[in-house]
């Protein structure tokens, strides 16, 4: 038998003293050394009772060795279950309950945090801090560094990635070896990476873009990754030159046109800029030419389905647009009411089917219903057209969602803290124009009769409970909120209404 995931993407390494991370010291670790790591990953993995199928969840900084857990979890069969660094107590918590992860890894410092969740929900808890150390590395030392891959088939699956909805409560993707695999072939050969590149990796590894697109192609392509714990202007404008490919949201980019010496000299040895996560900005894609005469290649995907459209490498890579659907991808747009296919060149709610879309929401078969038919096609709610040369433009969302940096943030998840707080009758939360992370949020409170609302306090109780990135960078009260004839919050109104607070001065 055969392990469908680690096979292609790890196993193929095994003994190859060949380079696979550089680290920012400029440190080197091959592929045999990570994945010595990896194999006495799995075997402490196993040693704490988990078998095939268990989920295995970590909150962890971006380290090796962190990476060594995806590769140890994917070599024993256990799904790895990755939660942002930056998620509260109560947020991961939620995610523990949900998944019922049985091992949880967690940073030292948030451990009395997270140790009570962990007891009341009978998972195990062990730590890994950001430079990988730990009790989870310490423990796992005493094992050899060859581990037995465990037999996984295709359809066995790999990952829960947590994902939001119009409920506000996240739900968990599950993917499978082949929804993953089958994706990152695809993208290593349309974007042609080969053990010629070097691929600088700046993005998180707890969601897919840093994880399941740039790590996997690059391990497909046997390129070496250049590996950063963060985006890092100086790091990246230092060792650009060393490198041959980049992948990053559309802040990476708008933060690289920001610094002088970020031009064509400096970028000379690059093939490839990739962007996605969050509209690049159609102006950012030729400011981007003009200063170095690269054109960033934008590419359209989500978790649930891993990528689905693709500017062409060779060929028009077309601002504002996120390209064709990629081979083997089938999509469609529909009318949103009726579901129909609807003319080239309209708007309506893009779908798409294919091996790369996931095996549903872990345990909420109706929500898997509302959003995957039984024809396959998964319903994504982003609004597109196809234009006559088939590429897809991305117009709207159907969906109540805010991408800041990349990052998904659903109002009604705040909305729900909100209306909440002491003072407060109801609440509205949009999304603006933010000039570094895309998008931002607003927060509008209406206040309970005869009552003011204590913004100090109401922001400090949502400290408590929701990660930085998700909180209001701005509160506003307001008497009612502007509604239509069915009663529904008409937030383009407030979007309109507030859509200059941030605009960066002229
Ligand atoms: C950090 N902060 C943020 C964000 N990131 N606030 C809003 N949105 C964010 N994305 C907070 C920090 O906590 C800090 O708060 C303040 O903003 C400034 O932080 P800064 O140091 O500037 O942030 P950073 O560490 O440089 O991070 C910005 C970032 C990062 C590089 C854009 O957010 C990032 O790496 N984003 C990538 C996300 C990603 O990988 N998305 C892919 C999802 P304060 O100082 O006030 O305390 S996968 C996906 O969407 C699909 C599948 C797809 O198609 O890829
Ligand atoms: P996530 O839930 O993190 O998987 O986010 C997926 C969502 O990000 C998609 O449904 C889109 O709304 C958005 N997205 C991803 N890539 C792009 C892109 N290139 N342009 C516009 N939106 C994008």
């Amino acid at each position: 038998m055969a392990n469908t995931l680690y096979d292609e993407l790890f196993g193929k390494h095994a003994g190859r003293d060949t380079p696979f991370l550089i680290l920012q010291d400029d440190t080197c670790i091959t592929h045999a050394a990570f994945l010595a790591k990896a194999a006495q990953f799995a075997h402490e993995i196993t040693a704490q009772g988990l078998v095939a199928g268990d989920r295995l969840a970590v909150q962890i900084g971006k380290s090796p060795n962190a990476l060594a857990v995806y590769a140890a979890c994917v070599q024993s069969g256990v799904i790895f279950l990755p939660l942002n660094t930056a998620y509260t107590g109560p947020e991961v918590e939620y995610f523990i309950e949900n998944s019922g992860a049985k091992l949880v890894l967690c940073d030292p410092a948030k451990l009395s945090d997270i140790a009570p969740i962990c007891a009341r929900l009978s998972a195990r808890v062990e730590t890994m801090a950001a430079d990988g150390s730990g009790t989870f590395a310490d423990k796992a030392a005493a094992y050899p560094a060859e581990f037995a891959t465990v037999d996984r088939g295709p359809d066995d699956l790999a990952a829960f990635l947590y994902t939001s909805g119009t409920t506000g409560r996240s739900k968990g993707a599950m993917l499978s070896h082949e929804n993953l695999l089958s994706n990152s072939q695809t993208l290593a050969e349309y974007w042609r990476f080969t053990d010629r590149d070097i691929l600088l990796h700046a993005l998180p590894i707890f969601h897919t873009h840093g994880l399941f697109v740039a790590t996997n192609v690059c391990l497909l392509g046997g390129s070496v990754i250049r590996f950063y714990a963060g985006f890092d202007c100086d790091a990246l404008i230092r060792d650009i030159p060393k490198a041959t490919a980049l992948m990053g949201v559309p802040t990476f980019y708008t933060r690289l046109l920001d610094d002088p010496r970020f031009d064509a000299e400096l970028t000379k040895s690059m093939r490839l800029f990739v962007s996605g996560s969050a509209p690049l900005l159609a102006e950012t894609h030729i400011q981007f030419e003009e200063r170095t005469g690269h054109r960033i290649l934008e590419r359209y995907g989500m978790t649930e389905t891993n990528m689905n459209t693709s500017n062409p490498y060779d060929g028009d890579r077309r601002a504002g647009t996120v390209g064709y659907p990629l081979p083997g991808v089938e999509l469609k747009v529909c009318d949103p009411e009726t579901g129909a296919e609807i003319p080239t060149g309209d708007v309506g709610v893009i779908e798409v089917r294919g091996p790369n879309v996931f095996k549903g929401y872990w345990q909420m078969p109706e929500k898997t219903r509302e959003e995957l038919r039984e024809n396959g096609f998964f319903i994504t709610g982003d609004l597109g057209f196809v234009d006559d040369r088939g590429y897809v433009t991305i117009v709207g969302r159907a969906k109540d969602l805010i991408i800041s940096g990349g990052y998904n943030i659903y109002p009604k998840e705040i909305e729900m803290i909100l209306d909440d707080q002491e003072g407060v009758l109801e609440s509205a939360v949009v999304g603006v124009p933010h000039p570094d992370f895309g998008e931002t949020v607003v927060a509008v409170l209406v206040p309970a009769k005869s009552q003011t609302p204590d913004i100090a306090a109401i922001q400090s109780n949502v400290e408590a409970q929701l990660a930085r990135f998700k909180q209001p960078r701005s509160y506003h009260v307001m008497d009612i909120l502007p509604r239509n004839t069915m009663g529904k919050v008409q937030k383009n109104i407030l979007r309109d209404q507030f859509k200059d607070l941030f605009a960066k001065p002229l």
